[in-house]
């Protein structure tokens, strides 16, 4: 029996809050069989006792459900839609998982109306900045063979209201639009519509070039926009309810409306007018910048913002949450708080490109939260990035959306680290509801994918809560930015100079004899805070008011300047390494001290890449301290842990991997840990 019979195959029989097996026994559906949080098949309810409302709720709208005692005292579930009466029994079944007790009626409705996955996955299997194994789309395999991984997917996603899913890398290849491959995009789009799932596909801008052999891919020339509506006719004649297009325009060599003199409102119309008829949707990404721009982080506003109000309404921009690239905490993208008359979603990244690929333990949820609850003041305080986005700013609320570029691939525990498994999880919960906590979410998907033991589920809380501000520490204290090791993103490479410059680190830390960190200032910087409503921009141009865990990101500051501590900027800078780095030694204790309730291979597995996590640390420190130190002349203190290698041991020192693998724990530079 699959588990989707399971849940709803027994229509209106009575549910039991207690634990039930199906008929066909205990059986793990996923494929470790102690993988994803939906785990055990004897913890799913039998039978659900729910009900299609005879008469439409509004107030539960397409996704939403109820869930009431009846007479009788058993729960029932209500929804207008067979979508409502799904998530409603993935309720359910979540609360029963974590021993949650139902003390009186549940309502429940997503806030963002889209909610995406997108995939950097290429036709050839490899994932652009995945660190889990090959895609999971077997495209060679397809329409053929179907793997019971897709299902398992699709039902994962569901359990956590994920709505939709980019298939393919925003660096598209043409080829994604062939008829060959829509025909195996069509498998996965059957396979996923029973669990409310939609498909979506990047695309390549160039494809009436490169798929059809148009002269050109001009967005106002006739035959190009005649071959995208016909192009969309057939995708929707394959699929009919394909869910839209993601792109990647004019941005790290992607083909765009800019090669033929026009603008992104120009080309993002013409697909938008292709979808519109079907109800499809374009998100449009922002992540622009020019290699000759002298401050990256504020070009996604000058070229957007002239063009507000010119795109369509059902184009929405697809903004990373900060200004630069998911680096491990940026304040958020200014874009958010300034366009007006346009429809604004945000990127989050689950995979961690910029945060230890599926070698670190770092719980992501706290980073986005920062993100969406962060006040943008556009119209006075209340302006959060996560009304933005949900249109609650100015009213438009029919284009809600937020994606998470995933962290999942053919890796036999999904994302290549087991704790990684949480940031799908948590991303899908935020997207159903952005006020949850942290806290909730995290203690939520330990219950359900270990055990609801409090004993373990409290302290592995407590070291995940603590883990996206101990990358920071350790990766980049106070707002340094982009000192990593170059193209591969895993590792320290403050010295870096293998790249176009504004992807090499001095470009971000401006490290120097006078001091470090990019001046980002009205009078003697590139006075992007002027992005800022206030009072963030004068909060962030003064150095006195500047948070410090974003000091470096908007100053240049001397080596002994003055802290709020009353420490110096170096000192600070040292102890707040050190700080990363005892945090990151304290998780292997607190993974050690929960043992008894983990099965061995998964202890086993996560246990060496704590390990690895904290020699990871100090090499960052390391890396960055002893190069700072050529510029400040000063010393690491000595009640810091000292370097274990050499400014030269370290430069020498190469990965060799590409940006599509996360490096061999045993590859990487020897440390001792106390
Ligand atoms: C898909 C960063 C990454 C690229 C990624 C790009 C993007 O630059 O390093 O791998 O490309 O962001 O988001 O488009």
């Amino acid at each position: 029996m699959r588990i989707r019979e399971c849940l709803f195959g027994l229509s209106m029989a009575v549910l039991a809050m207690g634990f039930q097996s199906c008929a066909n026994g205990a059986r793990r559906e996923n494929r470790s069989g102690h993988d994803l949080w939906l785990g055990d098949i004897t913890s799913t309810p039998q039978a659900v006792n729910k009900s299609l409302l005879s008469e439409y709720d509004n107030k539960l709208g397409d996704e939403g459900f109820r869930i009431s005692r009846n007479d009788r005292g058993e729960s029932v579930i209500y929804a207008n839609t067979e979508a409502g009466l799904m998530y409603g029994t993935y309720h359910l079944k979540r609360l029963m998982d974590c021993n949650v007790k139902m003390t009186s009626d549940i309502l429940e409705v997503p806030a963002y109306k889209y909610r995406i996955l997108n995939h950097w996955d290429n036709p050839n299997g490899t994932v652009e900045r995945g660190y889990a194994g090959k895609s999971l789309w077997k495209w060679d395999e397809l329409p053929g063979q179907i793997r019971p991984e897709y299902e398992e997917y699709a039902r994962a996603n569901a359990s956590i209201g994920i709505n939709g899913t980019v298939l393919n890398n925003v660096n598209a290849d043409a080829r994604m639009l062939s008829r060959e491959y829509l025909e195996k995009v069509k498998v996965l789009a059957d396979i996923f519509r029973p669990y409310n799932i939609k498909v979506y596909l990047s695309l390549n801008f160039a494809a009436p070039k490169h798929l059809a052999g148009l002269q050109t891919s001009d967005p106002l020339d006739k035959d190009v926009i005649k071959w995208w509506n016909e192009k969309v006719a057939e995708i929707y004649s394959i699929i009919p309810d394909f869910g839209g297009f993601l792109v990647k325009a004019n941005s790290e060599g992607q083909s765009g409306p800019q090669d033929y003199g026009r603008t992104h409102a120009d080309g993002a119309n013409m697909i938008a007018d292709a979808v519109k008829p079907y109800g499809g949707i374009v998100m449009w990404r922002a992540f622009v910048y020019a290699a000759e721009s002298p401050d990256r982080a504020k070009q996604a506003v000058e070229e957007f913002m002239p063009l507000d109000g010119q795109f369509h309404d059902n184009v929405i921009i697809q903004i990373k949450n900060g200004p630069v690239d998911f680096q491990p905490r940026e304040p958020f993208s200014p874009l958010f708080g300034q366009l007006e008359h346009t429809n604004v979603m945000a990127e989050m990244q689950i995979t961690q490109e910029y945060l230890g690929h599926s070698n670190h333990m770092v719980y992501l949820h706290p980073m986005w939260k920062e993100c969406l609850d962060a006040d943008t003041y556009q119209k006075g305080e209340g302006s959060t990035v996560a009304a933005e986005t949900l249109g609650k700013v100015h009213g438009n609320t029919q284009w809600s959306a937020i994606a998470g570029v995933t962290n999942i691939g053919d890796s036999v525990n999904w994302c290549g680290h087991h704790m990684a498994q949480a940031n799908w999880y948590a991303f899908g919960r935020m997207a159903w509801d952005p006020d949850l906590s942290s806290e909730q979410i995290v203690k939520e998907w330990l219950a359900q994918t270990f055990t609801p033991q409090k004993k373990f589920v409290e302290p592995v809380a407590t070291m995940m809560l603590a883990s996206r501000e101990a990358c920071v520490k350790y990766e980049m204290p106070m707002g340094l930015h982009h000192t990593f090791k170059g193209p591969d993103h895993y590792g320290p490479g403050p010295w870096d100079r293998s790249s176009r410059p504004d992807w090499e680190p001095a470009y971000y830390h401006k490290a120097a004899a006078d001091g470090v960190g990019f001046d980002r200032t009205s009078k003697t910087g590139s006075n992007a805070v002027s992005q800022y409503h206030e009072p963030l921009r004068s909060l962030y141009d003064n150095a006195e008011t500047c948070p410090d865990n974003l000091i470096l990101w908007f100053h240049h500051l001397p080596w002994d300047y003055k802290m709020k501590s009353g420490r110096t900027l170096w000192d600070e800078l040292c102890y707040t390494f050190e700080d990363g780095i005892r945090e990151a030694r304290s998780f292997i204790r607190t993974w050690e001290s929960v043992e008894k309730y983990v099965d061995a291979y998964r202890y086993g597995q996560v246990h060496d890449k704590l390990v690895r996590q904290a020699k990871d640390a100090i090499w960052w420190r390391d890396a960055t301290m002893l190069y700072f130190q050529q510029y400040s002349n000063m010393d690491i203190p000595s009640d810091c842990t000292q370097p274990q290698h050499t400014l030269d041991e370290l430069r020498r020192f190469r990965l060799g991997i590409t940006n599509y693998e996360t490096p061999a724990l045993d590859k990487l530079p020897e440390y001792t840990l106390e």
